[in-house]
């Protein structure tokens, strides 16, 4: 209900007119993602009396053809071991005497979940979740040979022909263009194993992609019987470069607007790289999100009529060739963020944008203004592991908060006074993270109404690394807030002394 008065009370403010207000209701708390076709549905189709653990295809046939084959035991090579396992798009979890990791190792997709009864098996749980989109796993492994047991659910679709996707492993097809609707129906387990595929790369790399609509994967087991193992990747030292696999390439990503296919819909980016761009350079990588009736290039550009005078409000001319900046471009003016699609739009901009230019992986931030805020809030809340922190400038939860237990640097500026998104909704996103983060209690004063002035606080305590800094201003809705009396704004300062101290 609040988020839907502030959203209205944003589409007040918006230049833009027919904005739908899709994100409201949404309480931002629940796990977004795909849209779960309404979850009571179909778990009238579960007429559970179906057989066993195993899954429905029961032939268990050849294993050369594109089509798959049933799990039922017989699948997987005598002598094999279980190498690792992975609960797609949830969380650690034993099932069926296996102990699943958490999602890991993925590039690209998004995690989803459902309360749907999973008919067909006696693992349910692992069903319960998926990761869909358009993405791959590359599991760390010695090289060997491995064989894999897959497991799917048709959780979304009810027709057919609705969802076509394919997967491979090590370049390998398992199978193309499946249809799980049609194979086995809705919210009922489809398992399939992968006779044995030799790994040469010591990256044991699961790709799926989709004709129609998104992939989809719940569950992965790997299994060797030629001795492979899983090998636990290092933890990066912390403040170490990691390069991406752009680095030492040939860019393949242009400055300008770079229209971006996500799941079916058109969506867009700025890019601008520093003009002395070398691809031997690890970049930090900067993601800034415009505000409710902005545009990316209003972020881009500065000025424009928006609400930052300098490119990506101000950031730019301080980072002086250092960093790398792309402004995406919201549906709807906005970062409603509905069903995960603006996380879905971030991650396959971090895909492309990693892949094509030379970026540190450790570095990677996001900011906005007010929705931009908000959005950013997103991403500290479901991409902790891939961003390093944040800056929101006015922030407030609209756009959901998928996870938001891991914690991330944050910097957060807000009005004493802000008329758009009350003060008290910045500070209860800077408070979640600073628990997270595992900060001391910390008094933060704000200035009085009329000082014309701001006091910034770095909380104590807080875990190496995942700093928390809060500046209060005697002001309104506005990114680049001036002291009374100053020519510029002291917040593009503050937030890039914050991003690059890393
Ligand atoms: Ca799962
Ligand atoms: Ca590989």
């Amino acid at each position: 209900m609040k988020s839907c008065e502030i959203l209205t009370r944003l589409a007040g403010i918006a230049v833009a007119t027919s904005l739908t207000l899709t994100g409201c209701g949404s309480p931002g708390g629940s796990s977004s993602g795909e849209p779960s076709s309404s979850s009571s549905s179909s778990s009238s189709s579960s007429s559970s009396s179906s057989s066993s653990s195993s899954s429905s295809s029961s032939s268990s046939s050849s294993s050369s053809s594109s089509s798959s084959s049933s799990s039922s035991g017989g699948g997987i090579p005598a002598g094999s071991t279980l190498v690792y396992a992975l609960n797609a798009g949830g969380a650690a979890v034993t099932a069926g005497g296996i102990q699943y990791n958490a999602d890991r190792f993925a590039t690209g997709g998004s995690p989803n979940s459902t309360t749907d009864t999973i008919s067909g098996t006696d693992v349910g749980v692992l069903y319960q979740t998926e990761r869909y989109g358009k993405y791959k796993y590359e599991i760390p492994v010695t090289n060997s040979s491995y064989s894999l047991k897959l497991r799917f659910v048709e959780l979304f679709q009810t027709a057919a022909n609705a969802r076509l996707f394919s997967v491979t492993v090590e370049g390998q097809p398992v199978f193309t263009d499946l249809d799980l609707y049609t194979t086995v129906g809705h919210d009922k387990a489809y398992d399939v194993v992968v006779p044995p595929v030799q790994v040469a790369d010591e990256s044991l790399t699961i790709e799926l992609t989709a004709s129609i609509d998104n992939a989809t994967i719940s569950a992965v087991e790997v299994y060797s019987n030629t001795g492979g193992k899983f090998v636990e990747p290092p933890e990066p030292e912390p403040g170490a470069v990691v390069p991406s696999a752009g680095c030492g390439k040939a860019r393949t990503v242009q400055d300008g607007r770079i229209n971006i296919n996500v799941g079916g819909t058109n969506r867009s980016y700025i890019l601008r790289t520093p003009s002395n761009y070398n691809n031997q350079t690890p970049y930090r990588l900067i993601f800034a999100y415009h505000w409710l009736g902005g545009n990316a290039n209003q972020v881009a550009q500065g000025g424009q009529g928006g609400s930052t005078e300098d490119p990506f409000y101000g950031l730019w001319d301080l980072a002086n060739n250092s960093t790398i900046f792309v402004a995406p471009e919201g549906l709807d003016s906005g970062w409603a963020n509905t069903g995960g699609r603006d996380l879905a739009l971030t991650d396959e901009i971090l895909n492309q944008v990693q892949n094509g230019l030379c970026i540190d992986k450790s570095r990677i931030f996001a900011t906005g203004f007010s929705y931009g805020a908000g959005m950013s809030n997103a991403i500290a809340c479901a991409r902790a592991d891939v961003f390093r922190g944040v800056a929101l400038y006015a922030g407030a939860q609209l756009s959901g908060c998928d996870g938001g237990t891991a914690p991330i640097a944050y910097f957060g500026a807000h009005g004493i006074f802000d008329s758009v998104l009350n003060i008290s909704q910045g500070r209860s996103i800077r408070d979640r993270i600073a628990r997270n983060n595992g900060c001391a209690a910390t008094n933060a004063p704000e200035p009085a109404r009329g000082s014309g002035t701001h006091i910034c606080t770095s909380f104590q305590g807080c875990r190496e690394g995942y700093p928390v800094r809060w500046c209060a201003f005697d002001g309104d809705h506005n990114p680049t807030e001036k002291d009374r009396g100053q020519a510029k704004s002291w917040i593009p300062g503050e937030a890039w002394q914050f991003i690059s101290q890393f």
